[in-house]
């Protein structure tokens, strides 16, 4: 909520998030990603019907309907198939993911580079720790072994805790911005505005302490922070949402009949530590160095395809050659 009399860069000084309206335009940014979208939808019900897992590839269904219905006969959120990320351990040679043009081109947005220039310097390089979130409604969701709906309201967390140790000193920053409208009752952000001022609080894995709601995953404890005065941030198409990296934030469920679209995305000044070092990044603006800016999207590809044949050889069969998470269990804090 930028307002005439407060500048974003002070509002996320003293908040640790601002949002920024109108930045991204539906028409020429975001309409081609939900476009692009609908060819990965469209592969992952030809693989599921191939391999004998949904009864029909329910290719008259619209978008939404489609989804939903795949995630039911299936009984599984196919996440990975649309992320533009890759998981942490058991990586195949073939496991999906989409980096695909239109995705590409919001990584490079200017608009979007405008503003986060003015928070962390003109040199700036898209940090790998990125993902696309599609949460359908809770209602119409198969439940995983806690009861819950497969996918569903983000834990309490600071995204300074997904990193590794090495990005301490990383001055990383979060955009967050929606395909379609995020009215509350969607499931959007929820943050805890001036938690950043607090430092890295402990995150605790598979942590109960957060109620039902939260069972299990890697989160904060609500006793670490005043979640009292948490705010939601319901956002249009075409705004976007920036997060100091020790922001305390999650998000709400999906209690609408929308499906909730997002996309994270993650930059920081060029040649400091990802804190995701065998991901790939790239250079996305550089006011000393254009010729280094990337600008082609078979590139980036090239470079997730390149990142997934090492993936497919490291973190297998439970080993921890890569290390992913900095947090331990046993941590005092995480006492229930
Ligand atoms: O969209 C969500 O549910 C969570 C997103 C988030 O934690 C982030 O963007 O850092
Ligand atoms: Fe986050």
């Amino acid at each position: 909520m930028v307002t005439a009399t407060k500048n974003i860069t002070e509002q996320f000084a003293e908040q640790g998030y601002v949002k920024v309206e109108g930045i991204l335009d539906p028409e020429t940014v975001l309409d081609p990603i939900i476009e692009e979208y609908h060819g990965v939808l469209d592969q992952l019900a030809t693989d599921l019907f191939a391999e004998g897992q949904i009864s029909s590839e329910f290719k008259d269904l619209p978008f939404d309907k489609r989804l939903i219905k795949i995630y039911q006969e299936t009984g599984q959120a196919h996440a990975q198939y649309f992320d533009f990320s890759l998981p942490f351990s058991g990586v195949r040679p073939d496991t999906p993911f989409w980096t695909g043009p239109a995705v590409f081109n919001a990584f490079v947005n200017d608009n979007l580079l405008d503003v986060v220039e003015q928070l962390i310097g003109p040199e700036i390089y898209s940090n790998p720790v990125q993902h696309v979130r599609i949460k359908p409604p809770e209602k119409f969701l198969p439940s995983d072994d806690n009861g819950m709906p497969v996918i569903g309201a983000t834990a309490w967390h600071q995204d300074h805790g997904v990193v590794t140790e090495e990005a301490d000193e990383t001055n990383m920053i979060t955009t967050w911005f929606s395909l379609t409208d995020t009215p509350v009752e969607s499931g959007p952000l929820r943050v805890v505005p001036g938690s950043h001022d607090d430092g890295l609080l402990t995150h605790c894995l598979d942590y109960e302490g957060n109620g039902p709601e939260f069972r299990g995953g890697r989160q904060i404890p609500e006793r670490l922070f005043t979640k009292d005065q948490s705010v939601p941030l319901p956002t249009k198409r075409g705004d976007v949402i920036f997060l100091h990296k020790q922001l305390v934030h999650g998000s709400l469920a999906n209690v609408s009949d929308q499906i909730r679209w997002s996309f994270d995305l993650r930059y920081n000044p060029i040649g400091e530590n990802t804190g995701r070092e065998i991901f790939p990044g790239f250079v996305a603006r550089s006011k000393a160095n254009p010729e280094s800016e990337l600008r082609d999207p078979d590139r980036w590809q090239k470079s997730w395809l390149d990142c997934r044949s090492r993936m497919a050889k490291v973190n297998q069969s439970g080993m921890d050659d890569v290390p992913f998470s900095r947090w331990e269990d046993g941590h005092p804090d995480c006492e229930t």
